[in-house]
């Protein structure tokens, strides 16, 4: 007999609704769920193989701790013991951790890594952030003074969408979560909007759009300000909301004159000036920059750029304008402090901590440089930076010379496999799911909480007790790690009833705590946000807790978004600071690029539906087919180079040799070829049987983005000859 289950997908950043049919202990059929109000019974071919994911073979059931035949399945005492045992052993100064993009998309993730961190007691945290969006975090944190106040287009309402460096009909989006993306693009244009992509490939987003602008990679910044200079000298500005005056920012663009930007990114200046009046003349716009313009050399201007724009228009924090969300489970009543980058350095580089961490492009330079602070035992969670980091085989190479490593991940990858223990978390399926990172980007007000659709096995610790262990460990204490939420729930209700304006304000800790429901420590502490937050139970009569979303399993709709100034600022100035000194400082370097001259070919990345980073090739109906890990380059390029089959690829970094693709669909003088291939971990049998090449042996480490440390995969200069 079958029966049903609803849950939020967990693969990506769309939060689908899925339905899901269970047979006995297994998934045996995948639906999108209709009656999910955000999603409305999208699901793509990842959600739909999460059946296949939940019952790979080939994912970890026991911990494995490597002796000296290899890796060996052990008790989950020994392998906590084993993880004690290593981790005493090691200054605080040298401990390090590490955390992969999956970590975004769990509750563990959400709620454990950061008493994990402060456990450790280290400055050496790294993430996928870092190789990701973080010049976002940057220019959020200096313009609005969170780093988390990050506007998204208002999709569903807008009228003018201008993209760049996203592809969304392949990602189904990012730092813009909207179930259905290509359906909300197509209803975009069916009422009447434009869509303009620019990309120096003509993606299948591009193709849905009314218009495809190839960039030259890299250059996105100076298209931006372009685009800006040109609102400022034609006067179309109409800024809305409060800012310092405009002088400052006049001066610094009047360099990026609309010819000279045409020159350096090979958009031709007068699409600068007619994207410019287009965004003024709309009747509301949003500009919306994703990783193409983050994994860029001035990646953090880039995306201060797009808020500007945004700004410049009128179009930010309103309806059909670029957006800021306001998670249900976010409090009112927290006042961060203003934002500040650069607290401390790092050690070998002297490259600026941002946002509590290092750039991911020193981690090796961390580990293999001696001295004191040398990162001598490292953690990673839900990460392969073997394959994701720039100069991945170098990062492997570091992890190979640890003392001590301890891996959280369902397989062993190319970066577990250095692991002296990996601690395997459950199933997707025996996993609560509650979306506490990404609801803060979506297009519209909404909750979903997803309770495990199977019980633990006995003896069997879900992924949140896992990493509570390993913070427990950290601080050398001992017991049930149901103690730690305890410490966290008692810690933040007395912090609540202090706090003026909070809305438990001068209640009673234990009265407030004995109100809280759920089975787990995680299921009470969603429970207490859930209550605080700005739409809880705690707040408004009917508000929100986890017994209401409980009782409704499609999820929750709460309403499109709403304008959130000048609440949301938390700048010094109390004003959207369109100029920080940090951001005006790295201008310069950008305008040095407008007389520069064009490099050769450049590489460049690009994502598949079928794909998620370095971790679902291990799914036969995803990699099956024809390889899709190949370099993919212009025919003019290629009847110049001579190139027919395989190719050599090189770099400063390294060299790959790559199955050539050609297609008009990339510009001339660029090359792409996918990231998270280069399989070799034979344990993965699937993945391992579809490799692929890793684009990360040809990116360069010591090129990174001046103001964020974000590593640079796109605009690589390469040489490409017949292999
Ligand atoms: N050249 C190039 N490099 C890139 C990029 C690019 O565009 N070009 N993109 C970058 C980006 S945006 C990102 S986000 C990074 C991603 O890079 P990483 O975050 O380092 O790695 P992933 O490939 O996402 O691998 C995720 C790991 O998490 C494990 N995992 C899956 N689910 C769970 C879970 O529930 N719990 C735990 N503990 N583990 C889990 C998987 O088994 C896998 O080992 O790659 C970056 N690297
Ligand atoms: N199917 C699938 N979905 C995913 C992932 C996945 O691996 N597979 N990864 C997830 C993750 S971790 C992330 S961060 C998101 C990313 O989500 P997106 O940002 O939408 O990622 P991509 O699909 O890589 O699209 C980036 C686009 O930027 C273009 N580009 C490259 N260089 C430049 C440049 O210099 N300028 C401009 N304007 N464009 C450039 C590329 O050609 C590509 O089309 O996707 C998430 N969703
Ligand atoms: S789009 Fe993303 S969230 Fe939706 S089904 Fe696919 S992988 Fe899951
Ligand atoms: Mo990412």
């Amino acid at each position: 007999m079958t029966t049903t289950a609803y849950r939020t997908c967990p693969l990506c950043e769309a939060v689908c609704g899925l339905k899901l049919t269970i047979d006995g202990d297994r998934v045996t059929g995948v639906r999108g769920d209709a009656d999910d109000p955000f999603s409305q019974g999208f699901i793509c071919p990842k959600g739909a193989s999460l059946g296949r994911l939940d019952s790979d073979p080939d994912r970890l059931t026991a911990p494995l701790v490597r002796r000296a035949g290899g890796f060996e399945p052990v008790s989950w005492e020994e392998a906590f013991a084993v993880a004690a045992e290593g981790l005493r052993g090691v200054d605080r100064a040298s401990l390090g951790i590490y955390l992969g993009n999956p970590s975004a998309h769990t509750i563990a993730g959400a709620l454990y890594l950061t008493p994990l961190i402060k456990s450790l007691g280290t400055r050496n945290v790294f993430s996928a952030s870092t190789a990701d969006q973080m010049p976002k975090h940057v220019s959020a944190g200096l313009m609005f003074g969170d780093p988390m106040a990050i506007p998204v287009p208002d999709l569903d309402r807008t009228s003018y969408l201008l993209m760049l460096g996203a592809n969304p009909l392949e990602s189904n989006g990012s730092l813009c979560t909207a179930p259905d993306f290509p359906g909300r693009l197509r209803r975009l244009r069916a009422r009447g909007g434009r869509l303009v992509v620019v990309d120096p490939r003509r993606t299948r987003t591009a193709e849905l759009g009314d218009e495809h602008v190839p960039i030259r990679p890299g250059m996105d910044a100076a298209l931006l300000a372009g685009i800006a200079r040109t609102l400022l000298a034609e006067d179309l500005t109409r800024v809305s909301v409060p800012v310092g005056d405009l002088s400052a920012l006049r001066e610094l663009l009047e360099p990026f004159t609309p010819s000279a930007v045409a020159a350096a990114s090979g958009v031709p200046a007068d699409t600068v000036v007619r994207l410019a009046r287009e965004l003024a003349a709309a009747p509301s716009a949003a500009v919306y920059g994703r990783i193409g313009t983050c994994t860029a050399r001035f990646g953090t201007l880039a995306n201060w750029l797009v808020d500007v724009l945004n700004v410049l228009t009128g179009n930010l924090d309103r309806p059909g304008g670029a957006m800021f969300p306001y998670p249900a489970h976010r409090p009112a009543y927290l006042r961060r402090k203003p934002y500040r980058i650069g607290r401390w350095r790092s050690r070998v580089r002297g490259l600026p901590e941002v946002n509590g961490e290092l750039p991911v492009a020193t981690l090796a330079d961390e580990i293999e440089t001696p001295g004191e602070g040398q990162v001598r035992a490292l953690i990673t969670v839900a990460g392969n930076p073997a394959l994701s980091a720039p100069n991945g085989p170098r990062v492997a190479r570091a992890l190979a010379g640890l003392d001590f490593m301890v891996s959280v991940d369902p397989y062993v990858n190319e970066t577990t496999r250095h692991a002296h223990v990996i601690l395997p978390p459950p199933r997707v399926t025996q996993s609560p799911h509650y979306d506490f990172a990404l609801l803060g980007f979506a297009v519209r007000d909404y909750v979903r909480y997803s309770p495990p659709v199977f019980p633990l096995e006995p003896g069997r610790p879900a992924e949140s007790e896992i990493l509570a262990r390993l913070a427990m460990i950290a601080a050398g204490q001992e017991g049930d790690p149901a103690l730690l939420d305890e410490l966290i729930i008692d810690q933040t209700l007395r912090k609540a009833v202090e706090t003026p304006g909070s809305p438990v304000e001068g209640r009673d800790v234990a009265s407030l705590r004995a109100e809280l429901t759920g089975e787990t420590g995680a299921e009470l502490r969603l429970d207490m946000m859930l209550r605080l937050g700005h739409r809880g139970s705690w707040t408004e009569p009917g508000g929100l807790n986890l017994d209401r979303l409980r009782e409704a399993p499609h999820g929750l709709d709460l309403g499109p978004l709403q304008p959130r100034l000048p609440d949301v600022l938390r700048t010094a100035s109390g004003v959207v600071e369109l100029v920080p000194p940090e951001i005006a400082a790295d201008v310069p370097r950008l305008r040095a690029e407008l007389s520069g001259t064009a490099p050769g070919l450049v590489l460049i990345g690009r994502r598949h539906l079928r794909s998620n980073n370095s971790w679902m090739h291990n799914l036969a109906p995803l990699v099956g087919g024809t390889n899709r890990c190949t370099l993919q380059i212009n025919p003019a390029d290629a009847r110049r180079l001579g190139l027919d089959g395989r190719a050599l690829v090189k770099s400063a970094a390294g060299s790959v040799l790559a199955d050539v693709e050609t297609t008009d669909s990339i510009m001339p003088g660029v090359v792409s070829l996918p990231h998270g291939w280069g399989h070799e971990e034979p344990s993965q049998r699937i993945a391992s049987a579809n490799a692929g090449v890793s684009a990360n042996i040809l990116t360069d480490e010591t090129i990174i983005d001046a103001v964020s440390g974000n590593a640079v995969f796109n605009g690589v200069p390469v040489t490409v000859t017949p292999a």
